[in-house]
C-alpha cells in the first residue's frame, strides 16, 4: 500500500496512538482552478460576530432554515443565501467538474432517487482497484469566498462494501491557492486550509482537517521536534482527526441527510468552528471550548485517551484556521477516494464479520445545497 507516492503516504504509524489508516488523499485541485472566485468579493468582514452559539442545534422549528422557507427545495437555488444547488434532475451542467458522466460518475434516473426521479451514482469496483491504485470519483463546484459555509446533501451505500479512504471535501484559500487535498503538507495560514468529511469502516464519521496550527503524528504533543517524547522518527503531517464518540452508524441502502458547518476564525485568532448534523440530529460540534478531549498526536480525542501517553482533557481551543481574511470557503467537492490497499484492508475487516461485501463501492447522492445559512434536512 501507499508505495506510489511518497508525498501521498506516510509511515503506518507503529504506535497504537495512531489509528488512522495510512494514506491520504493524493488528488489536489491543482490544474482545475474552474472557480468563478472574482477579485474584491473576498470577504471583508473581519469584525464579524464569530459567535459560538451557531454550532449549537437549535431546537427552533424549520421555519428557521432553508428547508423550511423552500419546502420540497422548491426555488430554494434562488435564495440569496444559497452558493450552490443540485437536485440532478437536469443532468450535468451545474458543476465546474465534470461536465459529463465518468468513469466512476454517472447520472441515473429511477425510482431510488431521494427526490424527483434524478441522483448521482459514485460507482468504482474492486477491479477498477486493481487497475488504478489510487481512484478519485469527484466533482467539484467553486464560489464566492466565505466566512461560513453550510453544505447540506443526502448520500445512501446501497450495497454493503467499503467506505471511501476519504469522502468529501471543503476547501477555503486565498484567492489563487488551490492546494486543498495535497497530503503532508501543511497549508500557510494566509493561503488555505481544507478538512474532509470522511466515513469510517464503522460507518460513523469524523472530520480531517489541514490547516497551518496541525499538528503531526510524529511526537505525543503533536510536534515535531526530534527526540520528544513517543517520537516516531519521522515527521509527517496529515489530517487531524476529530471523531464524535458514541455515533450511530448510518444504515445501509437509506437516504440520510448530511449537514457541515464551517465557520473560519477572525484571522489569527482560536475562533473557528467545525459543526455537523445527520439527520438534523447534531452530532458534531467543536468550536471555542467545546468540546472536552485529550490532544494526542494529531487526534483529539472526546472518547476518552486510553493510552499512557495520554493527558487530562480538557476543553477544545477552538481552530485558528487563517491568519488572513482573504482565506474564505471557495469550494465543496462532492469526492469518494479509494486506495487499494485501504479497501482491501477494509473489505478484509468487513468480511471478518461475516458480512457479504460487494465488489462494487456505490455511493447514491441526491438533494445538495450550499449556503451561507443554515439549511436543514428538506422538508416534504
Ligand atoms: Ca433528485
Amino acid at each position: 500500500m501507499c508505495k506510489k507516492n511518497a508525498l501521498v503516504c506516510f509511515p503506518i504509524a507503529i504506535l497504537a496512538a495512531v489509528i488512522q489508516p495510512g494514506c491520504s488523499n493524493p488528488n489536489t485541485d491543482t490544474g482545475s482552478d474552474t472557480n468563478r472566485d472574482t477579485a474584491g468579493d473576498s470577504a471583508s468582514n473581519t469584525g464579524t460576530d464569530f459567535d459560538t452559539e451557531t454550532g449549537a442545534d437549535s431546537e427552533s422549528a424549520t421555519e428557521s432554515t432553508l428547508s423550511g422557507q423552500y419546502p420540497g427545495d422548491v426555488n430554494i437555488e434562488n435564495d440569496p443565501a444559497v452558493l450552490f444547488h443540485d437536485d440532478f434532475e437536469a443532468g450535468w451542467g451545474r458543476w465546474d467538474a465534470p461536465l459529463s458522466d465518468t468513469p466512476y460518475l454517472s447520472m441515473q434516473t429511477g425510482s431510488a432517487a431521494h427526490s424527483g426521479t434524478g441522483y448521482l451514482q459514485s460507482r468504482v469496483t474492486t477491479a477498477d482497484l486493481e487497475t488504478t491504485e489510487y481512484i478519485s470519483s469527484s466533482s467539484r463546484v467553486a464560489f464566492a469566498r466565505q466566512d461560513e459555509i453550510f453544505w447540506r446533501f443526502y448520500a445512501r451505500m446501497p450495497e454493503v462494501a467499503p467506505n471511501p479512504h476519504h469522502w468529501v471535501r471543503v476547501s477555503a484559500g486565498s484567492d489563487g491557492w488551490e492546494s486543498s487535498g495535497l497530503a503532508n503538507t501543511v497549508p500557510q495560514g494566509d493561503e488555505g486550509f481544507w478538512f474532509d468529511f470522511d466515513i469510517s469502516n464503522d460507518d460513523v464519521f469524523n472530520f480531517y482537517v489541514y490547516w497551518h496550527e496541525m499538528r503531526s503524528g510524529r511526537c505525543n504533543d503533536g510536534s515535531a521536534t526530534p527526540g520528544c517524547e513517543g517520537d516516531q522518527g519521522t515527521t509527517y503531517y496529515y489530517g487531524n482527526m476529530f471523531r464524535p464518540p458514541e455515533q450511530q452508524s448510518y444504515p445501509r441502502d437509506t437516504w440520510f441527510c448530511i449537514e457541515m458547518r464551517a465557520g473560519a476564525n477572525a484571522p489569527s485568532q482560536h475562533t473557528g468552528e467545525l459543526t455537523f448534523w445527520i439527520d438534523d440530529q447534531l452530532v458534531g460540534d467543536y468550536r471555542p471550548g467545546y468540546p472536552n478531549g485529550t490532544w494526542l498526536r494529531d487526534s483529539f480525542h472526546t472518547d476518552g485517551c486510553e493510552f499512557s501517553a495520554c493527558t487530562e482533557p480538557l476543553p477544545f481551543e477552538g481552530f485558528n484556521f487563517r491568519t488572513s481574511a482573504d482565506v474564505g470557503f471557495k469550494s465543496v467537492i462532492l469526492d469518494a477516494y479509494y486506495e487499494r490497499g485501504s479497501n482491501a484492508t477494509r473489505r478484509a475487516e468487513l468480511e471478518s464479520r461475516g458480512l457479504t461485501v460487494s465488489d462494487n463501492q456505490i455511493i447514491y447522492y441526491d438533494d445538495i445545497v450550499v449556503a451561507t445559512k443554515r439549511i436543514g434536512c428538506r422538508v416534504p
